[in-house]
């Protein structure tokens, strides 16, 4: 019997990679994907991998579209992956957020159930969830602390996920992963913006890198191998929450100095902070236990934090010299605008105030 799976998400970071997986073992794979003025399939294109899937248009905030999804690909498999991924982002758009992250993974928990159907969940929860707290490493037994809108959303969708799984013995399973980068991660997170401006200076086509928080810590995988622990997961006789990580963590500021230092210059040259790229409220210090899903998984990381930092700073000088070199092909960066030119309504506490005069409007309405 051939397995169907339907991935939320699919023009993402993780969704092309899991897809990837999924058809090299003989699934059937389905991807949903949102409507937009300009395709946005660069990922699938550059995996190869777009001709080998179903696509379906969905959103998750549109319980409609979702239905249709899912009657449409009949799965023997879900996996949510789609979100309003970015932490920043989510304290300029709390309320979307919460609609996407944390009411979208109900929506099909409620569509499993009334289907009544053998249908495997599997939600993509987060290290995030762990926020302020001061365990570390953290496991699946650390209790969870939000420090984001982001956070909270998610939190939600994991206790959901966990209540459908007990109330109603639907196989729902929550991946705690932490972060995980690749060549197809978004250029607005702090590991591919690094690895992008390296190669633009290195170039000469950039002169520096303007970053926020230097101290904050992280515990950084490699994606491909972070979306076979989803799929090891969804194989389990029982239906449980995992944690995936590496068990080793690193400031935001070695990962620049190890990214600088791979193609041969000192980030003390380059780098300077920003105050505008601070958040309202940070998460700190993120190291994760991955034993259990070592024990029950059998699922352990390969890749480290120096061949994982090596590999985004090549696979960018790559496609920064192909482009000088004026090949065509599909890739985010070339229509990147510089993040700062994108206006912010919130700023940090030690940045105070509101960005624009939309935004003091905004905070007078609220004032009454
Ligand atoms: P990503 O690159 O930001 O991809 C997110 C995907 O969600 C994109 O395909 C996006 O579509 C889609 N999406 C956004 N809003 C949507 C909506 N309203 N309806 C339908 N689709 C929507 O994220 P990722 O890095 O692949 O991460 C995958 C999942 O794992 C996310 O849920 C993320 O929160 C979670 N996670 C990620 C990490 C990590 O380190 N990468 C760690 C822990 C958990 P567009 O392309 O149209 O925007
Ligand atoms: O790369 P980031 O934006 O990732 P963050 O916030 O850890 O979130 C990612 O990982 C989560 C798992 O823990 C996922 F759930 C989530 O979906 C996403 O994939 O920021 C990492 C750290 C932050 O502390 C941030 O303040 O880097 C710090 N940072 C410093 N300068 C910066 C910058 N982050 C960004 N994006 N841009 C900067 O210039």
């Amino acid at each position: 019997m051939v397995k169907r799976a339907l991935i939320t998400g699919i023009t993402g970071q993780d969704g092309p990679y899991l897809a990837k997986l999924l058809l090299s073992k003989g699934y059937k794979v389905y991807g949903t994907y949102r409507r937009t003025s300009t395709p946005n399939f660069w990922r699938l294109q550059q995996l190869g991998i777009i001709h080998r899937i179903t696509l379906i248009p969905a959103d998750l905030s549109d319980m409609s579209s979702l239905l249709e999804a899912v009657t449409t690909a009949d799965p023997h498999e879900i996996y949510n992956l789609a979100a309003q991924s970015f932490v920043g982002n989510s304290f300029d758009a709390p309320l979307l957020t919460t609609e996407i992250d944390g009411s979208g993974a109900t929506r099909f928990l409620e569509i499993i159930r009334h289907l009544g159907k053998n249908i495997k969940f599997y939600q993509a929860s987060t290290s995030e969830l762990y926020g302020a707290t001061r365990q570390s490493p953290q496991n699946e037994n650390t209790p969870f602390s939000p420090n984001s809108p982001y956070a909270a959303a998610k939190l939600y969708s994991f206790h959901m996920t966990r209540i459908y799984r007990n109330a109603y013995g639907i196989f729902a399973c929550n991946g705690i992963l932490f972060n995980h980068e690749s060549p197809l991660r978004g250029l607005e997170f702090v590991t591919r913006k690094i690895t992008n401006s390296v190669a633009k200076i290195k170039l000469g086509l950039q002169k520096e890198l303007r970053l926020g928080n230097l101290e904050t810590k992280r515990d950084w995988g490699f994606a491909p191998e972070y979306v076979h622990a989803m799929w090891l997961m969804m194989q389990q006789k029982k239906a449980d929450d995992f944690v995936i990580a590496t068990g080793e963590t690193h400031s935001v500021g070695e990962f620049a100095q190890e990214a600088f230092a791979a193609a041969g210059l000192d980030w003390r040259t380059y780098v300077k902070a920003d105050q505008r790229l601070l958040r309202p409220l940070d998460v700190t210090h993120l190291c994760g236990d991955p034993s259990k899903a070592g024990r029950v998984l059998d699922w352990k990381p390969k890749v480290t934090f120096g061949e994982l930092v090596k590999l985004l700073v090549r696979a960018d000088m790559e496609r920064w010299q192909k482009y000088l070199n004026g090949e065509i092909f599909a890739w985010d960066a070339p229509n990147y605008p510089s993040e700062l030119d994108i206006v912010s309504r919130t700023v940090s506490r030690e940045g105070k105030k509101p960005a624009t005069k939309i935004a003091k409007l905004i905070g007078r309405l609220h004032r009454g």
